[in-house]
């Protein structure tokens, strides 16, 4: 008889061709009735070596009272593999969330390159995207400001090709040469371990205020778009040019660009840090139950093309990847979706173990001379290795090509393949069906003329360093703005050292006088510090609107969620009716009350409860609405919990839809209501307003930078 056992390992072929992982169920022979269960449809419980366990509960002892023998082989190959389950985290990105789905073109670029991805119309090429933030550990919270990670494996029929970008289209720094320095300064201080995931103290902003190159990001990183309300309300950037090169060898300049369908939501500051206690895996669970739901994330792909004539007429240089291309310089134009809708079966098999390399190309597509984009290059390859522990990492399930692959590779720890035959090299005459090289369809760079001298070279066009920072300021709405200074001062408050203060707010005059003033009152500095010498004069850009994030918002409550805040006795009536519509409108409803169970209403009726008030803060949602008797608002009016949630709820310029009672417990909450106080009965009206944050409440409850 067969029993099948539940390991899944990648499918081999004989000879050297092998071909991408394949679900297979291992079949493990049995020697009978050994391999049953008494009921007979559940695999008996193995050894590694197929061995089966009678007892899984008590290790082998000499008596009953006497020591643990150390023959007890069953124990020590249990507990020694449990010993190493664990592998080196990632060394930034450690924190992330995956998923499959795939990626389907609507528009070809056939004009400029031959990369199949991107040339055949129709076609869905599988894929695995990891969403991740940058410094904290792999069990830090999902809600720290952070830069995220947002790295794309496409398993092309040619071969994987990972895009790996962020959600912010620049970078710290210029030169790969400088990662090391960057990633050291932000993570937790050496010495003392700590902070865990945050930028917020001396050694990030000891280098960065030595590190002008740095002024863009940091506007970008003090903006809000450091505070995602969903992975799904996120945009990714390839950041660097990368070359896509056509069938005559012709090559173009291409900027890669993915665009939530969801638009863009972040959360407020105060909000993050308070999701972070409530619900520290929010983006990860967001993500999870959207999936599972069927409420598939879903992404525009598009791209910015440009010549290397063209180039040469920006105000900046394209290489440098503290430079973007302004949409109002070079269009976007969109070229495909990519829909996530599989959740991996296994976190760590998956999401842990999948490995990306921005050198992992396809034919058609080819790198440009970004120096930061070239260190990158070697980089990934090698951290895989100390990180999966083998130079066959792609043999992984997530990390293997789905088409294909052969070559004279061989051996190394955890080998999988078993190649068969004598010859493992090529040329040879011995083994006419091993791989050979393809001239006509194989990978070929884009062919560059290289010349000029050899040193340790910045280029002079990578000088300027203030004139997209500034652009960036002011392009931001008012409230993007005054939440970009608050940003500042929070985190450079929590530097000792008053000289590196001194030395950021220095850098902000460069940037744009208002701001360095702003954030030298709001760190009580009598006065500005002096501004340091520039290496290229400031220049006033364009402004760019369409690097505001309020303006890339969607007026739409679809895959947003609505708290209901409700007690005994609530009316079932407005219940139903804030239902529907919240229904109606795409937005999940989550019951809160103060205890979880079911609540009766005052009709008699029934409901379920969704989420416990103190277990359930407002922060988990967009917009909330109370619906209470007056006995309960009277009663909950005495609950720091539910005051709580009606404060953070208006702090944090939520919608509030209320009733009698809900107006009640607004009203002891110390709140003066504004128009974002909504009477639920004007349903249209909520709905409206819980679509969007109440920006003009914002100046009536925060007053400083
Ligand atoms: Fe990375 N980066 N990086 N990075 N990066 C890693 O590779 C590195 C940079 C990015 O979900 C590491 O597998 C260098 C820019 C993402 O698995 C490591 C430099 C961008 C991820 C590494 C950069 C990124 C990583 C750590 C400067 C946006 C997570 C673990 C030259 C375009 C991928 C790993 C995942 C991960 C090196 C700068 C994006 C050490 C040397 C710029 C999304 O290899």
């Amino acid at each position: 008889m067969m029993t099948k056992a539940k390991t899944e390992v990648p499918s081999v072929k004989s000879k050297s061709t092998q071909s991408g992982p394949e679900e297979v169920t291992v079949s493990v022979a049995s020697g009978g009735e050994w391999h049953q269960t008494a009921s007979g449809d559940q695999p008996v419980l193995t050894t590694n070596q197929g061995l089966p366990i009678s007892d899984n509960q008590n290790s082998l002892r000499a008596n009953p009272s006497g020591p643990t023998l150390l023959e007890d082989f069953i124990l020590r190959e249990k507990i020694t593999h449990f010993d190493h389950e664990r592998i080196p985290e990632r060394i930034v990105h450690a924190r992330g969330t995956g998923a499959h789905g795939f990626f389907e073109l609507t528009q070809s670029l056939e004009k400029y390159t031959t990369a199949k991805v991107l040339t055949e119309v129709g076609e869905q090429t599988p894929l695995f995207t990891r969403i991740s933030t940058v410094a904290g550990g792999s069990g830090s919270a999902d809600t720290p400001r952070d830069v995220r990670g947002f790295a794309v494996k496409f398993y092309t029929k040619e071969g994987n090709w990972d895009l790996v970008g962020n959600n912010i289209p620049v970078f710290f720094i210029q030169d790969a040469i400088k990662f090391p320095d960057l990633v050291h300064a932000v993570k937790m201080e050496p010495d003392r371990g700590f902070p865990q995931a945050a930028s917020a103290h001396d050694t990030f902003w000891d280098f960065i205020s030595l590190t002008p190159e740095s002024m863009h990001m940091v506007m970008w990183i003090m903006s809000d778009r450091t505070l995602p309300r969903s992975l799904r309300m996120i945009e990714g950037f390839g950041i660097h040019s990368f070359r896509l090169v056509n069938a005559a060898g012709e090559s173009t300049f291409v900027k890669f660009h993915w665009r939530p369908k969801l638009g863009l939501q972040s959360t407020l500051w105060n909000e993050a840090v308070k999701i972070a206690g409530a619900d520290s895996d929010f983006h990860r669970r967001e993500l999870f139950e959207a999936i599972s739901a069927g409420d598939f994330p879903e992404w525009d792909l598009a791209v910015q093309l440009f010549s290397q004539e063209e180039a040469d007429g920006f105000p900046f240089d394209h290489l440098d990847a503290t430079k973007l291309i302004p949409e109002e310089l070079v269009p976007l134009q969109v070229i495909g979706r990519m829909v996530l809708n599989r959740w991996p079966d296994n976190f760590f098999a998956e999401t842990e173990q999948v490995s990306f390399c921005p050198s992992h190309v396809v034919p058609g597509i080819d790198f440009s001379n970004d120096p930061l984009l070239q260190g990158r290059l070697f980089s990934y390859q090698d951290t895989q290795l100390s990180r999966l522990g083998s130079s066959n990492f792609h043999q992984i399930p997530v990390n293997a090509p789905k088409c294909p692959f052969a070559n004279h590779q061989r051996d190394g720890h955890m080998q999988m393949a078993q190649p068969a035959g004598r010859v493992s090299y090529e040329p040879n005459t011995l083994a006419a069906d091993s791989p050979r090289e393809q001239p006509e369809r194989g990978f070929r760079g884009a062919a560059m003329d290289e010349t000029g001298a050899k040193g340790r070279i910045r280029a002079e066009s990578f000088s300027d360093h203030y004139s997209q920072a500034r652009q960036f300021y002011l392009s931001q709405s008012p409230y993007e703005q005054a939440h970009l200074a608050s940003a500042l001062v929070f985190e450079l408050s929590k530097v000792e050292h008053p000289h590196i203060r001194e030395a950021m707010v220095g850098h902000l005059r460069h940037i744009e006088e208002d701001l360095a003033q702003r954030v030298a009152s709001g760190l009580g500095m009598s006065e500005l510090p002096q501004a340091p010498t520039t290496a290229a004069a400031v220049q006033e850009l364009d402004l760019s609107p369409a690097l505001q994030l309020i303006g890339k918002m969607k007026d739409t409550l679809e895959g947003r969620a609505i708290g209901v805040l409700i007690a005994d006795g609530s009316d079932a009536a407005s219940i139903d009716a804030v239902n529907q519509a919240i229904a109606a409108a795409g937005a999940k409803v989550k019951f809160i009350a103060a205890k979880i169970g079911e609540a009766k209403l005052a009709n008699g009726s029934l409901l379920k409860i969704d989420g416990q008030l103190a277990g359930t803060p407002s922060v988990m949602f967009d917009a909330v609405a109370i619906i209470l008797s007056s006995e309960a608002a009277a009663l909950l009016g005495r609950e720091a919990a539910a005051i709580e949630f009606v404060r953070d709820a208006f702090g944090h310029l939520k919608a509030i839809g209320v009733d009698k009672g809900g107006e009640a417990l607004v009203k002891t909450a110390g709140i003066e209501q504004d128009a974002g106080v909504i009477a639920i009965g004007n349903l249209d009206h909520f709905i409206a307003a819980a679509k969007t944050r109440q920006w003009g409440r914002e100046a009536s409850i925060r007053t400083l930078a």
